[in-house]
């Protein structure tokens, strides 16, 4: 079943003239604003890019715990440690509400967790990234939960109904996020020239991967145009790109950083800023497992889900005798 659900190559835009009553029909539901949901018919298609997209989000989203989990013993204060916690939390809680999002398209989470573990399906580009100081959680909640935010904003009205319901209040808890990770940056940048230092490096390191993890440049995009007609993508790569670039910029002038990017420049004309340009193979090497800590990520991950067999198989077993003593009531359930 997995195996007919997960998606391969270029998703093609189907024309007017090449679908049947059904698509028609489909597609006419989604231009009026109508949500579809798991009980409705939906193409093939529609239903592998909900898979492929919604498990890699839940994939980023557990995996992503990993560059900050590596920071929980070593934060600075307890308040800071307590608070750290709690937003590492919240990614775990974001994991297990996609996963049950895609679990409603018929893919359950065990064949969409082999998928991780083996290397198919891929998570966010941005956690292969190391955490190298307490500057690095900072940056990691400004920019890329910023970032995730405004990916995931417009998330809350794609077609699909649980995605969109899910993404609702993930987006309230990432907005959290991002303020945690600012005000981390805020007090740096306010301390000791050595402590700004740290907050600068941190900007440096991340803010091109930052940049990366709206994907591919829409002329590169392999599912955006059908994405866009499914309403899954409401607005493309570049555009959430060039969003991000227009709303960090004066976010690091008041910090009194400098974004790392000698292009930088905001142009009247366009009303945005022009910004460089991005090292795609960079990109295409670490979404091809090769960049600096793709390893270590999968294995954490990988080791994890080893070890948790016994808790797993302990709750088996505890369903199993309970259904053993009671199987008129589990025949009830
Ligand atoms: N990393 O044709 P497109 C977070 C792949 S959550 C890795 O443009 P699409 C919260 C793409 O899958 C962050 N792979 O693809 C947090 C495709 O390969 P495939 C995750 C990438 O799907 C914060 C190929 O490239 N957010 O940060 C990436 O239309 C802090 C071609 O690309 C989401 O998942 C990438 N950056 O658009 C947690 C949001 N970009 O699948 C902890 C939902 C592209 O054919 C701590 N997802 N690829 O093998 C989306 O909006 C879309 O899936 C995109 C990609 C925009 C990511």
């Amino acid at each position: 079943m997995y195996a007919q659900l997960v998606d391969t190559g270029v998703t093609k835009v189907r024309s007017a003239e090449d679908m049947s009553d059904d698509e028609r029909s489909f597609q006419q539901r989604i231009d009026e604003g109508i949500r579809i949901e798991s009980k409705d018919w939906m193409p093939d298609a529609y239903r592998r890019t909900l898979v492929r997209q919604i498990s890699q989000h839940a994939h980023s989203e557990i995996v992503g715990q990993l560059p900050e989990g590596n920071w929980v013993t070593r934060a600075p204060t307890l308040e800071r440690k307590a608070v750290l916690l709690a937003k590492i939390q919240d990614e775990a809680g974001h994991g297990l509400y996609l996963y049950s999002a895609a679990e409603t398209l018929g893919v359950s989470r065990d064949q969409m967790l082999a998928d991780l573990h083996s290397g198919k399906a891929k998570y966010s580009s941005i956690f292969n990234y190391p955490t190298l100081n307490w500057a690095d959680i900072g940056a990691i909640g400004w920019l890329v939960d910023g970032s995730a935010i405004i990916n995931q904003v417009p998330l809350c009205r794609c077609s699909y109904g649980p995605y969109a319901r899910a993404m609702v209040r993930v987006c309230k808890e990432e907005s959290f996020h991002q303020r945690q990770g600012y005000d981390i940056l805020l007090k740096l940048c306010n301390g000791t020239p050595e402590q700004k230092q740290m907050a600068q490096d941190a900007l440096n390191r991340w803010w091109w991967p930052a940049l990366m993890m709206f994907g591919p440049s829409d002329a590169d995009s392999l599912h955006s145009a059908q994405s866009a007609q499914w309403r899954i993508k409401l607005f493309s790569n570049d555009a959430l790109r060039q969003k991000m670039v227009d709303q960090t910029v004066p976010q690091a002038e008041f910090l009194g950083l400098s974004i790392p990017d000698p292009d930088l420049k905001w142009n009247d004309e366009r009303g945005h800023y022009d910004f460089g340009a991005i090292d795609w193979d960079e990109f295409y090497n670490v979404i091809q497992g090769n960049g600096p800590c793709n390893r270590e990520r999968l294995g954490a991950r990988v080791k994890a889900w080893q070890d948790g067999a016994w808790f797993r198989d302990a709750l088996v077993a505890h369903a199993d005798k309970q259904s053993a003593a009671h199987p008129a009531e589990r025949q009830v359930a």
